[in-house]
């Protein structure tokens, strides 16, 4: 009897042991809210990471900077400190600098040509390259096209952008863009966006509608205009570090899933675009829709001269080419 009985145990704990093995957790971090363009496309990765690895891999979600900015997640994803996130790629081109190709103002003509331009010849170029910076770019997720919000004036002309301590990105191309239009641009992470508007550090900022309405903006700034300056990309990338650790098989099922979370960012972005302007505007908030664009494409023209040609001129010549 007593035999029977080890023996049992050590089937059991030999199963046990291989099914721990087999159970891994991961985490994908992001910096909106969970209700968000992120958060579904955060959720359908887990939910296809479910299915596809019969509940060997949990992905566990960390929404709004769990873990921190854009920036340091990707440094996190480059040491190992964190598996996966869905980033948009306003801090990427300071890793992989090629990227900074995809954000230039006024270079994408609408949705329709970004995503076909992202899951085409160049998006796939673009995401190859980041395993030369210890990373695996998996799948174009997104962000949407950038309106400029601010608690000053409403800003109906490149000239109203004057003076105005403006948030961006720390992104180079930002930077240059607002500094050639007249604003004072502050690069930060978007952790510290909310507070700095709190506090006045800075007058406005310039996002998405999915990021503006998810944050509930309308209760820290006055005024929005559907500059729509810049199409935003995002991508789910993950740790080379982490990737390594995988089999074929599993590579395949980390590939599926931002896959899955591609597509579940695109179709919140293209619900909430229209609803979102409606509920800033229920909110209370001043809606500049009459956007001279042209005007606004010369007052930050001269980004191009300066970056053009260290970022890929050729490349932004492809993608105006592809519309
Ligand atoms: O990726 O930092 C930003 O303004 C981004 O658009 C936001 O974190 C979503």
């Amino acid at each position: 009897m007593r035999f029977s009985n080890s023996l049992a145990g050590l089937a059991l704990a030999s199963t046990l042991l291989a099914a721990s093995a087999e159970a891994r957790e991961m985490n994908l971090a992001f910096t909106p809210p969970l209700n968000s363009h992120y958060g579904d496309a955060g959720k359908a990765f887990a939910a296809r990471m479910e299915e596809l690895s019969g509940g060997d891999i949990t992905i566990n979600l960390k929404p709004a900077g769990a873990l921190g900015g854009e920036r340091d997640v990707l440094e996190g994803l480059q040491i190992g400190s964190i598996e996966l996130t869905i980033t948009s790629t306003g801090p990427v081109g300071n890793f992989v600098p090629s990227v900074y190709a995809l954000d230039f103002p006024f270079l994408f003509e609408d949705y329709e040509h970004a995503r076909s331009v992202l899951d085409g010849e160049i998006g796939q170029e673009l995401l190859a390259q980041f395993e030369s910076h210890d990373m695996v770019g998996l799948a174009w997720a997104e962000n949407g096209f950038r309106h400029i919000t601010n608690s000053v004036h409403p800003i109906e002309t490149p000239e109203d952008l004057s003076g105005l301590k403006l948030r961006t990105m720390e992104n180079q191309v930002h930077i240059a863009a607002f500094q050639a239009a007249g604003a004072s641009p502050t690069p930060m992470s978007w952790t510290e966006v909310l507070t700095s508007l709190q506090q006045g550090t800075i007058d406005g900022q310039e996002n998405p509608i999915p990021v503006l309405t998810a944050n509930n903006i309308w209760e820290i700034q006055k005024y929005l205009t559907l500059s729509g300056h810049v199409y935003s990309p995002a991508v789910v990338v993950m740790s080379k570090i982490h990737w390594d650790g995988l089999s074929e098989e599993e590579q395949g099922w980390m590939r599926e899933a931002a896959k899955a979370a591609a597509e579940a960012a695109r179709a919140t972005v293209s619900a909430n675009e229209e609803a979102g302007v409606e509920l800033l505007r229920e909110n209370g908030m001043e809606v500049v829709t009459d956007v001279d664009k042209a005007a606004f494409a010369a007052a930050v023209q001269p980004a191009y001269e300066q970056f053009a040609e260290q970022y890929g001129a050729e490349l932004i010549e492809r993608i105006r080419d592809a519309k």
